[in-house]
């Protein structure tokens, strides 16, 4: 399908799909064996200015939008999807200091983030608090022109590889959601360090790890927004970040279809390709039309929140869900269709299909989608009345 992309989309595209083929491809079975962090791809996204693809100009930024942005994370998943975790979840860290950050704020971190000097990782969960955004337990009390935090964070993917991470705790533990807050701490504070490193079924490349504050000092000034609004800055940052997921979805099922498609033209059975079964046609067919309408959809999105639309609960989480779905639909097929060589470490479609998993799960499970999507309809209705 042509998407009318306009040149300078199409150079992001096409540049993004280079630095797969040339730099993630040849490595991305070992990076997944090693569990190792990809620092030499980064560097050449850096380089590329891709970290800074949606950060504005004057921040250092292409001062590009979402779209673009998705566009990158589409071609590097079709390679890899630890690769893509790696790089989307920079933005992730990003965005509550791009949405909600002071202007000291964006002008300390912003121009750093945008030339990949410093990563960047998102803490909110915790080990109770996943799904249940809201059960965050680390605190953070104010101490004359200090906060004070204490707690660990879980699971944070870039945790230990990044230096800047934007962090959620409380500040007022009667008010709920409402006595959540923002903050930014840097690597190297001391009272904050790193606990264990998870081993994963897969995006291995991509790092994973506690984050451990003990009376952790930070400055007054670190607080991002106002105190009380951090579970706000958590749910517009997810809100901004989960067609990201999507785009993943829609490259890993992408690189899975083409490496399934590929091998089908090969492989000869009862005298004939096996591409020429029309049992496995079909099954191409349906991979083929998924991820088409997955891409429409999360391109779709991610251009209507370009526009600056208030509220986009609904739509990025109808992105995220369907075309993760899709993505752990088309990879498992992808083995299928290649038989005993899918299930084999010879062939990119295992991997694939260990890596797709986790998009139905990370940014809010999939079923947490649904629960977002019929908040959102019911709302709806009630206006209409
Ligand atoms: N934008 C703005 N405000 C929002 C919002 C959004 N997207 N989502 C919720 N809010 C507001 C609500 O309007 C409500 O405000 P009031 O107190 O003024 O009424 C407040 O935040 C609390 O909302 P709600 O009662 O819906 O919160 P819940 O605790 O029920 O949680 C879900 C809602 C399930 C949607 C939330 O917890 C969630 O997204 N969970 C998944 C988290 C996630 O993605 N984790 C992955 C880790 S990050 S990689």
């Amino acid at each position: 399908m042509d998407y009318f992309l306009t040149e300078e989309q199409l150079m992001i595209r096409d540049l993004a799909r280079q630095i797969s083929d040339e730099k993630v491809l040849p490595v991305r079975a070992e990076l997944d064996e090693k569990e190792e962090f990809p620092w030499d791809i980064m560097n050449t996204l850096a380089e590329s200015d891709f970290l800074g693809i949606y950060i504005p100009e004057e921040y250092g930024g292409m001062g590009m939008g979402g779209f673009e942005f998705t566009l990158a994370v589409e071609e590097l998943s079709r390679a890899c999807l630890g690769v893509s975790t790696s790089y989307a979840a920079n933005a992730l860290g990003t965005y509550p200091l791009l949405l909600y950050g002071s202007e000291e704020q964006k002008k300390t971190y912003l121009p750093d983030i945008a030339s990949g000097k410093r990563l960047v990782a998102f803490g909110l969960t915790e080990a109770n608090a996943g799904s249940d955004a809201a059960g965050v337990q680390t605190t953070a009390a104010r101490d004359g022109d200090e906060y004070v935090l204490n707690g660990t964070k879980q699971w944070i993917t870039n945790g230990g590889e990044a230096e800047i991470y934007t962090i959620i705790a409380i500040t007022d533990r009667n008010k709920g959601a409402r006595g959540a807050s923002a903050f930014v701490v840097e690597k190297g504070t001391p009272g904050f360090s790193f606990g264990k490193k998870e081993n994963k079924l897969g995006i291995r490349a991509s790092s994973t790890s506690e984050l451990i504050f003990e009376d952790c000092r930070i400055p007054k000034g670190n607080l991002i927004a106002r105190e009380g609004m951090g579970f706000i800055v958590a749910m517009k940052t997810l809100d901004k970040s989960r067609t990201g997921v999507g785009a993943q979805g829609v490259g890993v099922a992408q690189g899975a279809f083409e490496a399934a498609a590929e091998f089908a033209k090969d492989r000869v059975q009862f005298g004939q390709p096996v591409i020429s079964i029309q049992a496995v046609q079909h099954m191409l067919a349906d991979m083929a039309t998924e991820i088409e309408a997955a891409r429409a959809l999360v391109y779709s999105v991610a251009k209507y929140i370009d526009t600056g639309v208030k509220d986009v609960s609904k739509e990025s989480a109808m992105a995220k869900l369907f075309a993760t779905d899709v993505a752990m639909k088309v990879t498992v097929d992808a083995v299928q269709v290649m038989g005993g060589s899918g299930y084999m470490k010879e062939y990119p479609v295992e991997k694939m299909m260990r890596d797709a998993k986790i998009l139905q799960i990370y940014e809010g499970t999939n079923q947490i989608q649904k629960n977002v999507i019929g908040q959102a309809l019911i709302k709806e209705t009630a206006k209409k009345k």
